[in-house]
């Protein structure tokens, strides 16, 4: 019987990107869709292999820790999920892998080998990569490996070694029918584990109800790529799943759950109808929220929604291709605070030619839509995006330094922020700065102060206060 392990790796080396680390590192464990959701396909269509999930970060396992569950395990083949932000530790859980057997077969699936997948196949000891979504490709090699003479050739979005010789094979055709996928199998990793900060202390269970997005927001990876959608009936089963489990809350990792209104409308009915007492977030656009939507979220159990508000500014707005004004924001905001759903803003900084003042400004914009939570993040020109592009094409960015950074990874690599104006390190600062300013006022302190019902979120919440207070290094002139 083969052995198939799917890991997340250890968190020792992740590249800082757009939020914080010292804020955003090892903030409460959040659980891990992708490698859940390629460990239960296979599981579901070949049940006589064996097939463990483990999440690292999740369980606090070191690389130590690791080597010994494999050694205990002994996998034929382990799978390991990789974001470009954390190869660096990917790749590392490859070289302990090998050096426990160097015969145990390793394949890196995840956004990083969908950029740069002969890059990640030329890493020391990686195998195989997945292009793409993995829930079929995955299946399909690991049935090849059960074959005498396994052919890799024919399998769509693999890529593999043939003596000196690296094969991409064509890419594989997104899944059209989402119903077909089996619910992501949490039993597979210690469920417990997965509660938000924000969270109410529950143990939450995140859902994907739609992959794709048709915006073109240009800083965005998923920007217009084929969206797809569960339908009313496949969702509700999955929370109604749950809900037997005694789980009640959840979180739709969807980039847009509103895109969809009719759908929306029978989620939301069919919660009521099961009498199913729930609580869930989301994230949607601005200019995809209207109050009859809001008020059918608000009573199925909708306590907060997620908006990418990025910036109060139309001129930086236009720039990020993001499609939406700060008058739609302001209305979004206002809907949903008449209507009691609460409300979390991303905002972004360093955005090219954008001022110290503009940036500052930003704590007026959101004392005006009076959101509930915001996260500064900075803008971040991640690899192969149009932002990315286009700030090569303009030679802002004079040299390909994903390209570097992908063909050899290192743990010192610090992604560079939008040439310009402030180095990396201004802008952490200013982030903290904002973010501290935000979050220490005495209204939002003594807000969550009465919101707290247990030890354990007072104990989560304190953690995330005495970061951001940790996170301000040293005070940026204003
Ligand atoms: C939810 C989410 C999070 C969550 C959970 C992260 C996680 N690791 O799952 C949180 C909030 C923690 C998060 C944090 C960050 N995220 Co995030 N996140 C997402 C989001 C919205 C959904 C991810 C998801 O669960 N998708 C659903 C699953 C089913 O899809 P999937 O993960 O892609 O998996 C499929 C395939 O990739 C493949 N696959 C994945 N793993 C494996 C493994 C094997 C072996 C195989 C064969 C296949 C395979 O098969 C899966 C099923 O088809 C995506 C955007 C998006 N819509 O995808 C961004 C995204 C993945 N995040 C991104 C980034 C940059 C980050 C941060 C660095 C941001 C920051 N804080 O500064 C951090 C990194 C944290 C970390 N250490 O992982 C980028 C990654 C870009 C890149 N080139 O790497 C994305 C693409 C968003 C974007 N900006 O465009 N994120
Ligand atoms: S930021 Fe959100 S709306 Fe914009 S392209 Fe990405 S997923 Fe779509």
């Amino acid at each position: 019987m083969l052995k198939i392990l799917l890991v997340i790796p250890p968190e020792e080396s992740y590249i800082e990107a757009s939020s914080h680390q010292k804020v955003d590192k090892k903030r409460e464990a959040r659980p891990k869709l992708g490698i859940l959701y390629v460990a239960t396909y296979l599981k579901k269509h070949q049940p006589d292999v064996e097939v463990k999930v483990l999440d690292c970060p999740s369980e606090n396992i070191n690389f130590v820790q690791y080597e010994e569950f494999v050694r205990e395990f002994n996998p034929d083949l382990v799978g390991i999920t990789a974001l470009t932000f954390t190869i660096v530790d990917a790749l590392k859980t490859v070289k302990h892998t090998k050096e426990i057997n160097p015969r145990t077969l390793v394949c890196i699936g995840g956004f990083h080998s969908t950029l740069f997948p002969q890059e990640t196949l030329k890493q020391p000891g990686v195998d195989f990569i997945v292009v793409g979504e993995g829930e079929v490709t995955f299946n399909e090699l690991v049935k090849e490996l059960s074959v005498n003479n396994p052919e890799f050739k024919k399998i769509q979005g693999l890529g593999f070694h043939k003596g000196a010789d690296i094969i991409i094979n064509p890419q594989r055709a997104l899944v059209e029918d989402l119903n077909l996928l089996p619910f992501p199998d949490y039993h597979m990793v210690d469920i417990k584990k997965y509660a938000h900060v924000l969270g109410k202390d529950a143990v939450t269970v995140a859902i994907q109800s739609s992959r794709g997005c048709p915006f073109g927001c240009i800083f965005c990876d998923i920007r217009r790529t084929k969206f797809r959608f569960r339908s009313a009936d496949n969702i509700v089963e999955e929370i109604t799943y749950w809900y037997k489990e005694g789980i009640r809350s959840f979180f739709f990792i969807d980039d847009n759950f509103v895109l969809r209104r009719d759908r929306l409308a029978d989620i939301c009915a069919q919660i009521k109808e099961r009498n199913m007492k729930i609580d869930f977030k989301i994230s949607a656009r601005v200019d995809g929220v209207d109050r009859e939507m809001l008020i059918d979220l608000k009573n199925a159990g909708c306590s907060r929604i997620n908006f990418g508000v990025e910036s109060g500014h139309q001129k930086h707005l236009d720039y990020l291709g993001k499609g939406i004004n700060p008058v739609q924001t302001e209305r979004a905001f206002r809907l949903c605070r008449e209507v009691g759903i609460k409300t979390f803003a991303y905002m972004m900084i360093g955005i090219l030619n954008e001022t110290r003042e503009e940036m500052y400004a930003e704590l007026d914009f959101l004392r005006k839509i009076k959101t509930d939570y915001t996260n500064f993040t900075v803008c971040s020109p991640y690899p192969k995006t149009k932002l990315y592009e286009k700030l090569l094409e303009d030679k802002v960015v004079k040299h390909d330094y994903w390209q570097d950074f992908a063909e050899n990874p290192t743990k010192n690599f610090v992604m560079p922020v939008v040439p310009g104006q402030y180095t990396v390190e201004e802008l952490r600062n200013i982030q903290a700065e904002l973010t501290r300013r935000y979050y220490l006022s005495r209204h939002i302190i003594l807000r969550e102060l009465k919101e707290i019902k247990s030890f354990r979120q007072f104990y989560n919440m304190s953690k995330l206060g005495l970061k951001i207070l940790l996170s301000f290094k040293s005070r940026p002139h204003n």
